[in-house]
């Protein structure tokens, strides 16, 4: 372990010389100002992504106290890669710079949502959205209007604040809540979708398209028999 870290500083440093021979000292303290300030912008994000996470475990948590049940099945976090970042922003026509990616790219932070039935994803995202420090930015309901590919989630934007030693912050973060058969759909047809070395042909989206179809109507069964069962009274009720 301690060759590793000698023999990555000894790297770093020769990288340093060799960065400050090309560029100059002013050029390369300029360039090391800009990245630590991304670096710092990054960090704020990840803590704003834990802000939120900790809500959503709050709320998981409460719910299994009041219904013996828990609506979020699991939780993703991800922060956005610095290529998938530059790639956005190209595709936006707009310039690597920290302003504009902060008022432009709002899934920097990005948390995914996998609850049980689609009206747990309704109550989560309605919870969450109550609380006197969650601003709504931006909502996009795709379980009641799919994509055209028959992708489904609820994709929330989110500001809250983070708090700091010596400021407070206001980030924001997207929120992809969906069920499991949701999420089934979505994890398969990325991977399939995005495979380099194969063509993906119109027949091939339409099967996905007929896919995504049956597993909303997984969802829907799902539903329907969550309420019969709790129409039904309680076995405490019955005796
Ligand atoms: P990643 O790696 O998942 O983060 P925006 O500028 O953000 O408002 P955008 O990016 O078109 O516009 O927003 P959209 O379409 O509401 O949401 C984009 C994200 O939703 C994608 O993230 C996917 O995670 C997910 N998504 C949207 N459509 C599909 C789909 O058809 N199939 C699957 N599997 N996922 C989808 P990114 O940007 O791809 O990156």
């Amino acid at each position: 372990m301690e060759t590793k870290n000698l023999s990555t500083g000894n790297n770093d440093a020769q990288m340093h010389e060799k960065l400050r021979l090309a560029l100059g000292e002013d050029e390369l303290s300029w360039m090391q100002e800009k990245a630590q300030a991304y670096f710092d912008m990054i960090a704020y994000y990840r803590c704003a992504m834990m802000e939120v996470e900790t809500k959503l475990n709050v709320l998981n948590e409460e719910y299994s106290i009041r219904y013996s049940r828990n609506p979020i099945m699991s939780i993703k976090s991800r922060i956005k890669t610095l290529e998938s970042i530059r790639n956005k922003l190209q595709r936006k026509g707009l310039s690597f710079r920290l302003d504009v990616l902060q008022d432009n790219i709002y899934d920097v932070a990005g948390l995914r949502v996998i609850c049980a039935f689609t009206e747990d994803v309704y109550s989560i995202a309605d919870s969450l959205l109550s609380q006197d420090d969650v601003r709504l930015i931006h909502l996009r309901d795709y379980i009641k209007n799919p994509k055209p590919s028959g992708y489904r989630s609820l994709h929330l934007i989110i500001e809250v604040p983070i708090f700091l030693a010596s400021e407070k912050r206001l980030m924001k973060v997207e929120i992809q809540l969906r069920t499991v058969a949701m999420d089934c759909w979505a994890s398969l047809e990325h991977q399939l979708r995005y495979k380099k070395d194969r063509d993906f042909t119109d027949e091939m989206a339409n099967e996905l398209t007929r896919c995504a179809l049956i597993s909303a109507e997984l969802d829907e069964r799902m539903n329907k028999l969550r309420r019969e069962m709790e129409a039904l009274p309680s076995a405490e009720a019955k005796e």
